[in-house]
This record gives C-alpha cells, structure tokens and sequence, in this order.
C-alpha cells in the first residue's frame, strides 16, 4: 500500500474533498502510474452532477491525465518503469472482436468491469479509512497515484510535456478525430460545430486540418467566439441572437444546410438542432456531448429517410496504443495548439475551482498539477 493525495468525490454533487488515499500495489497486467497533471473535462463534472448512469460514489475522478510508470504487476511487458504514458479510457488490447474489427476503437477488454468502478478482477486498489473507493472511466486521475491495466496506457515520448499533452487524453482527441475519424471531412465542406468548450475548439482544429471550406461555431456563450475565430471558424453563431430555430438560420446561411454538424454540449434539443441543420440528402451529423440518464434524442424519422445520417463519437475514433503517440506528435511540431486550451492552471487542492470555473463559462481547460 501506498499513500496517495486525492480528491475524492465521496457524493454526487459535493464538492471533491482532497485526502490522502490508499493505493494498493498493481496486480497482474496493471501498472501503477504517478499522475504529473491532469485536465478538468465536462464529463468529469457530468458524473459529479449524479446525471450519469454508470457514476458510483465514492469515488476518484479525472480522465484526461498525464504520467510516469512507477511499478509493474505481473505479466507486464509493454511498459517500463520511468515511461511516460497517458492514461485511456477506451483502451486497447489489439485481441478482442473490437479491436480487431477495424471498425471502431471501442475496446470489450475491460470496459465492463471499468464501467462498475473497479478493476478487471472485479476489486479496487483504490481505499480511503479501510473502505473501497471506485475507480472512474478505468482511469481516477485525480489521484497523484493510480492504478491502470497496460491496456488501458498509451506510452508517449519523455520530451512531451506532461501538464499539456494529458489534454490530449481526451478533450482534444476527441474534439479532432470526430471530424477527421468518424466524419471524414473533406476538404471544402461546411461544418458546424455545436458548442464551443474543449471538445468545440478541437473539432475547429480538426475541421481546418480537414481543409473544411466554412466553419461555423456555435454557442449560447460569445465569450468563446474570439478563441474559435483564432482556430479558424468562419462563422460563429450565438443561437440567442435569433428568434428562430438554430437549424433554420443555419440552413439560410448554408443554402440548404450543413455537410457535417458535430454536437459537442451533451443537449438533447441542440443534438436534434444539428441533426436537421444538415443538407439533405448526405448530411451528417456526429453526438459527442454525453447526455444524462433517462435523456433521449428524437426527431421525424423524415429526416433520415431524406439522407441525413446521425451517428456518435467516443475519443473521436482514436486507437489509443497505437494512434496517441501520433497525436502526442502533432503537438510537439505545433501542429495542434495545447496552450490555447488551458486557460487556467492550479493544484490539486484548488480542484473545485477548475469545476467552478466550468460551470461559469470561464474556463476551457483548467489543468491540475500534482
Ligand atoms: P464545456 O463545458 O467546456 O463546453 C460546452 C460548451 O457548450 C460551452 O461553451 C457552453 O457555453 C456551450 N453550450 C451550452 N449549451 C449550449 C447550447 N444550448 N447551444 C450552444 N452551445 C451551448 O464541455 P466540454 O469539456 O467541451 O465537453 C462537451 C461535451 O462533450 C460534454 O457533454 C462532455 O461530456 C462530452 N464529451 C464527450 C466525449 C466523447 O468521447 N464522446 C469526450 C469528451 C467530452
Ligand atoms: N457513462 C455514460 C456515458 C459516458 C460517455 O458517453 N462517455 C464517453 C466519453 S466522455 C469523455 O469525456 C465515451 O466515450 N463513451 C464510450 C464508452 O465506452 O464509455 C452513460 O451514459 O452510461
Ligand atoms: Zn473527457
């Protein structure tokens, strides 16, 4: 056992507490992880909200962290102690009928057990007063320590820094392979893009990659249009400066709609919005936002039967083992930009800050160093 700092969501919609934790040794094919920083993502406050139907408490939290092997369990051989690796929650095993599909980068390894809070033998390294605390996302990175299956680690390069490609551990993945993964944007066509926090800015990033033609940036929020201008969209659109359905005004301005709509809020009504903005006929549009138990999405079936597709994204499509390495490397040439991202930076000890600051439209990312 070692002890950890942590900041412990003990209830749904309590402020995190920060105590010192127990981390028991990693067992076998697990790997023990000092966490350097970590990002603060929206789902991480979903979960806390007690909307999430897969959140049990009490529990460690964070998803989007960066860190260094500490210690190996039994059997593992991929991973050294002193690399470098960021922390997956879609992980990768390259074995199961997920993996060697070559349709999608959701993994069957171990989501199941990672879904019920606790490792692939069903228990917890994780306790705090003698009393289990669950996992999060298999990943817990708000713990200065945390326990992972290999699987579930990408190893990167020493030289990234850690405080800012953990952003790359989900939000900016995300955000970048929705468009480039699961849309496949071509170059010259018009996009929207529903909401402008980590995931919004990043599918921007994606979408000038993609060499999109119009950009269009919406958001309820106008402090985030200078930043999504800075990226590259082309239009940006605050849904309360219309007294008109959003889909309508973007149909207007698009002469017929929009060839890819990403929704990036984890809002049912707006997730309907970016379905119908689409152009019909080939329209598609892409759920990223993570709605709350019991949510549902609808629409008149016309519209699919007229060519618009829906379809969701998890990761943005990413491989994490095999294709995170290559983001970590877009980043270290500039290509991706991690600095426009952080807009604040603090201690684990301030973390409820980094949610205030969320939930106040302040921040993008707030990173959180150990
Ligand atoms: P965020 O809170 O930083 O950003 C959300 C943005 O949406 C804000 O700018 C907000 O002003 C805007 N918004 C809110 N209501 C709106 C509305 N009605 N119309 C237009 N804009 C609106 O959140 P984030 O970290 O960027 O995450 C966004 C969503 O993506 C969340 O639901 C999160 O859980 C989800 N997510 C999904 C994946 C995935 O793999 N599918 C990964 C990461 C995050
Ligand atoms: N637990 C929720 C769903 C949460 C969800 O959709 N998570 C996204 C990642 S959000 C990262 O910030 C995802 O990739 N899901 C795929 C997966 O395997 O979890 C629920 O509704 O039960
Ligand atoms: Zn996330």
């Amino acid at each position: 056992m070692i002890k950890s700092r942590a900041a412990v969501a003990f209830e749904a919609n309590k402020p995190l507490e920060i105590v010192e934790v127990d981390v028991a040794p990693p067992q076998k094919g697990e790997v023990l992880v000092r966490i350097v920083a970590t990002g603060v993502c929206h789902t991480d406050a979903f979960t806390l909200s007690g909307a999430d139907p897969e959140g049990l408490f009490p529990t460690i939290l964070g998803h989007e962290g960066g860190g260094i092997v500490e210690a190996l369990g039994e059997g593992v051989t991929g991973l050294e102690v002193g690399d470098h690796v960021i922390p997956l929650y879609t992980a990768e095993c390259g074995k199961c009928k997920f993996c060697t599909s070559g349709k999608t980068n959701l993994c069957s390894s171990v989501r199941a057990t990672q879904g019920k809070g606790v490792m692939p033998d069903g228990t917890s390294r994780f306790s705090y007063n003698g009393k289990p605390l669950y996992h999060y996302m298999g990943c817990s990175t708000f713990s200065e320590y945390t326990v992972l299956p290999e699987v579930s680690l990408a190893k990167i390069p020493k030289e990234a820094p850690l405080d800012k490609v953990c952003l790359l551990g989900c939000g900016v993945t995300t955000g970048i392979g929705a468009v480039l993964n699961t849309a496949r944007v071509e170059e010259g066509a018009t996009v929207a893009i529903f909401g402008l926090g980590g995931i919004g800015l990043a599918a921007i990033i994606g979408a000038k990659m993609a060499k999109a033609g119009r950009i269009i940036a919406v958001d309820i929020n106008p402090g985030k249009f200078e930043i999504a201008q800075q990226l590259g969209a082309t239009d940006v659109v605050n849904p309360k400066d219309h007294d008109k359905p959003i889909q309508e005004v973007i149909i207007e301005m698009t002469d017929g709609g929009v060839d890819y709509s990403f929704e990036c809020v984890g809002n049912v009504q707006l997730m309907r919005s970016a379905l119908e903005c689409c152009h019909k006929g080939w329209g598609e549009s892409i759920i990223i936002g993570v709605a709350g138990a019991g949510e549902e999405i609808s629409t008149r079936p016309f519209q699919l039967v007229t060519g618009r597709v829906w379809k969701g994204s998890a990761f943005g499509g990413v491989k994490g083992r095999t294709e995170l390495p290559g983001y970590v490397e877009k980043a270290e040439k500039g290509e991706i930009p991690l600095d426009v991202f952080i807009t604040h930076e603090m201690p684990l000890e301030d973390i409820n800050k980094a949610f205030d600051l969320l939930h106040e439209g302040k921040s993008i990312r707030t990173v959180i160093h150990f």
